[in-house]
């Protein structure tokens, strides 16, 4: 326990229309948590920024999944800064980090154009059980919510009960679904997908695929044959290419993101299960080094717990607001 008198910091159950901000804050009550309190536990009153503190805010930020290349940053910040003021405290470390996390988003809330991509064509990529389908279905309900047509195209043809989880989230989402249980190959069923989005003037099309190991050869080369069958009917399709990442597994995140863009393009990322894990940070570490925008966060299990990234509440969300520090 730091000095700070604090509030406690359990939050009340959003619904479901609950304001964004607050959901951020509750979906990352773990990681928030984890920060906050570990922070403050370094810290006295004031305290004079020496070797010993800077290597118990080290010893932190790594537990924290930051990374060497993000705690570097951070360390070389706060190096800077108490050069002109000699006694930090964890207020001020705070929103040093939290100005430098802002930079390393900026910029980041792209989500998915759909204007002028009739339809949109999004493919979602991952390791098996990041979170793909699940996300798909969640995709699926926010931009049919906002009056979109959508289309799920069922392109993991290695298991039947893939097609079978997706037509689930298509029926939750109120979506159509292409699928085509005798399929072996992903390639034919994205064919007839992308045919039937545009003569059913789909305004986006969303393509489930298995998980795959970015090492597994043959099936990055089937992932390559799906885009290029996609790109023979619309050119400039896939629009987009999401990287779908568990966010629970802190830093392995970012040596498979790491890996995966190596052998195929990726133009966003989803981070999912942010809610169950106090690792949350490891985000920054996957934004810093690739440079890849992140689009949206699964925050949940349900249909509505996928929120469009916003830099500024993730970050907010992570360290708590200064108001709720007594
Ligand atoms: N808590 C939580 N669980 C999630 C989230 N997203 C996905 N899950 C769970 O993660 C598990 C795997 O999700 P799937 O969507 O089936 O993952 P996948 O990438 O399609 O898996 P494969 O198709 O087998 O490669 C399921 O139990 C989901 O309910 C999230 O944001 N939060
Ligand atoms: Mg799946």
């Amino acid at each position: 326990m730091g000095l700070f008198k604090r509030k406690k910091t359990a939050l009340p159950l959003p619904d479901k229309a609950a304001e964004t901000p607050q959901r951020y804050e509750y979906g990352l009550s773990k990681s928030r948590k984890r920060f906050r309190e570990g922070l403050l536990s370094l810290f006295g009153l004031g305290m004079k920024i020496d070797s010993g503190l800077l290597e118990r805010i080290e010893a932190f930020l790594y537990e924290s999944d930051l990374g060497s290349g993000v705690t570097e940053m951070i360390l070389d910040e706060i190096e800077k800064v108490s050069r002109r003021k000699p006694l930090l405290n964890e207020a001020d470390i705070r929103e040093l980090m939290l100005k430098l996390f802002e930079e390393i988003f900026k910029g980041d809330e792209l989500k998915i154009p759909l204007e002028g991509r009739k339809p949109c064509v999004v493919l979602i990529v991952g390791v098996n059980g990041a979170g793909k389908t699940t996300t798909i279905g969640k995709l699926a309900a926010h931009y049919s919510m906002q009056g979109k047509k959508v289309l799920i195209i069922a392109a993991d043809t290695y298991r039947a009960a893939a097609i079978e989880q997706l037509d689930i989230w298509a029926q939750r989402a109120g979506v159509e679904i292409i699928k085509n249980p005798e399929a072996k190959n992903p390639s034919g069923v994205v064919y007839d997908g992308i045919l039937a989005g545009i003569s059913r003037n789909a305004d986006l099309i969303l393509i489930d695929t298995a998980g795959r190991l970015h090492n597994k050869v043959h099936l990055m080369q089937e992932l390559d044959k799906v885009r290029r069958v996609i790109a023979k009917v619309i050119p400039e399709a896939p629009h987009e290419t999401l990287l779908v990442l568990d966010g629970s597994i802190g830093q392995n995140s970012l040596v498979q993101a790491r890996e995966f863009t190596k052998v195929t393009p990726v133009s966003g990322l989803v981070v999912t299960k942010l809610d169950g894990t106090a690792k949350g940070g490891s985000m920054i570490a996957v934004r810093r080094e690739l440079h890849i925008p992140v689009k949206f966060i699964g925050l949940g299990e349900k249909l509505e717990d996928l929120l469009p990234f916003s830099p500024a509440m993730y970050v907010k969300a992570l360290f708590g607001g200064y108001e709720d520090r007594a």
